[in-house]
């Protein structure tokens, strides 16, 4: 009988090396659930070293094949995982809720979402299209087309297990590149499914290749003389030092790093949807979303009134075991996980901060003993403290009011991230101003901070972003380059 991950033991974990499923050769390491820390949901042994170089060598052997394969059979196989995946949505949901810590409901959204960007990236092959240009010199046109950047080193973070690597995967694989992929140690298990899926859909030997690792194999990939690009996704720390050591050697990278995401309610607001749509940004996955709202910047106007409602809405959430039906917000990821945000919430306290709902840890019982943080608002006595520039994964907004629109956008401008903003306004003069004013990769108005939508770019400005944007017509920018062909023919000039 096949192991769930309600067994105890865990679904045994294998990585996929050269169209094998073999076993680690590393340290042995399991994943365990969030919810109830002593159950195991997975089990197996990292890579080791020489496993990193094996992927990376059956990798390019497979790169020239699949480079010339015809898009239109490179789609296929993706359409082919995509139904895969969907028809898993629902099994895999309750894995990812298990392993990961999202509500179950989240989970299969989740799975969905990376069917849907399968489909997506095989559509775009069947797209690929190249530039016919005119010359200034008779006889001749310009011609430019597109190659595959190579093996390319993707690395993915523990909070989207599968829809993250679904869209580093697939524009790689559609644009005809190979890979080997390292994900969060903490989410071997859906890192396993997708790859299986794929694998099954008929990748040949070599084209995508799965390593449980830690940093170390990270840094091996990274470092490795045989990859020709690294897509990353994690915070702005790693992804500056994986930018430093690619730039060294040449190698581009796209690093899609950590957020402070504004939501900034003005006086004009439609208050209601303002309130649900920031509890969604701010508490969803736990606030453990790079697009997750932290902060909150509220129009001295409305404040007490809509704070109040926040808090009220905030303290009702239903926190529970994430694949619980009835589960609003479930746990983070880990024990220091936790603890970090604890420490956060406590530095904030004892600098003035006025806890508006959560903020104490659980006394006790099952929310206690698996890794659960209340639903936090803290409103702020300045903008100085850690909570409100630093990144804390968490389920924590910190709130300062604005006298006007013009203080809202200059204090959500404010810190070193650029990644996504929400914008709740009636009014489209300030809307557009918005759009001017905010330096932002991602702006949403009247919506959530978090979400994106795998047509168009994903990526954000100032320390959130390095290199040339994901998902839509702007991933090609990574996993492609031109050759501008000048083609000269027929009776000379
Ligand atoms: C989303 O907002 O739905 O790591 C996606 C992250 C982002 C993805 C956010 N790269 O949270």
């Amino acid at each position: 009988m096949t192991a769930t991950v309600d067994d105890g033991a865990g679904v045994q974990l294998k990585n996929l090396v050269d169209g094998r499923w073999q076993d680690g050769r590393g340290e042995e390491f399991t994943s365990t659930n969030p919810s109830r820390p002593d159950s195991v949901v997975g089990a197996g042994a990292l890579a080791g070293q020489a496993e990193v170089d094996e992927a990376v060598a059956a990798a390019a052997r497979a790169l020239p094949g699949w480079a010339r394969t015809p898009h239109h059979e490179r789609a296929a196989v993706l359409v082919r995982a995509a139904a895969a995946v969907e028809q898993s949505a629902e099994a895999w949901g309750y894995e990812l809720a298990a392993e990961e810590g999202k509500t179950r409901a989240e989970g299969v959204g989740e799975v969905l979402r990376a069917a849907q960007i399968l489909r997506y990236c095989a559509g775009e092959a069947d797209r690929e299209a190249g530039e016919m240009y005119s010359s200034p010199r008779r006889g001749e046109r310009v011609l430019v087309t597109r190659r595959p950047l190579g093996v390319v080193g993707v690395i993915t973070p523990f909070n989207f297990p599968i829809a993250i690597p679904a869209w580093k995967i697939a524009p790689a694989l559609s644009h005809g590149n190979t890979v080997v992929w390292k994900p969060a140690s903490l989410v071997p298990l859906l890192a396993m499914r997708l790859a299986q899926a794929l694998q099954e859909a008929g990748l040949p030997p070599g084209v995508l290749n799965l390593l449980a690792g830690d940093g170390a194999t990270g840094s091996r990939l990274v470092d490795h003389p045989g990859i020709s690009g690294i897509t990353f996704t994690g915070s702005t720390g790693v992804g500056r030092a994986i930018a430093a050591s690619c730039a060294a050697r040449g190698v581009p990278v796209q690093a899609e790093m950590g957020g402070k995401n504004p939501a900034v309610v003005l006086a004009d607001a439609d208050l209601g949807l303002a309130v649900e749509q920031v509890l969604l940004g701010a508490f969803r996955s736990t606030g453990q979303k790079c697009t997750a709202t932290s902060r909150l910047i509220v129009e001295d106007g409305i404040a007490g009134e809509f704070l109040a409602e926040f808090a009220r809405r905030t303290q009702s959430l239903v926190v529970g075991d994430a694949v619980d039906p009835a589960t609003q917000m479930g746990p983070l990821v880990s024990a220091s996980a936790r603890a970090t945000v604890h420490q956060g919430i406590e530095d904030a306290v004892g600098q003035g901060a006025t806890p508006l709902a959560g903020a104490s840890p659980y006394p006790g019982g099952d929310l206690a003993a698996g890794y659960f943080v209340p639903p936090t608002v803290l409103e702020l006595p300045s903008t100085d403290l850690a909570v409100w520039r630093e990144e804390l994964f968490g389920p924590v907004v910190g709130v300062v009011r604005a006298r006007d629109a013009q203080e809202a956008f200059a204090l959500a401008n404010d810190g070193e991230y650029g990644l996504s903003a929400a914008v709740f306004t009636n009014d489209l003069g300030r809307a557009l101003e918005s759009v001017v004013e905010l330096d932002v990769g991602i702006l949403h108005v009247n919506s959530e901070t978090a979400g994106a939508d795998p047509h168009v770019p994903f990526g954000g400005a100032k320390g959130s972003g390095y290199g040339p944007k994901e998902q839509g017509r702007a991933s090609r920018e990574f996993f492609t380059h031109t050759t501008t062909v000048y083609l000269r023919g027929g009776r000379p000039a």
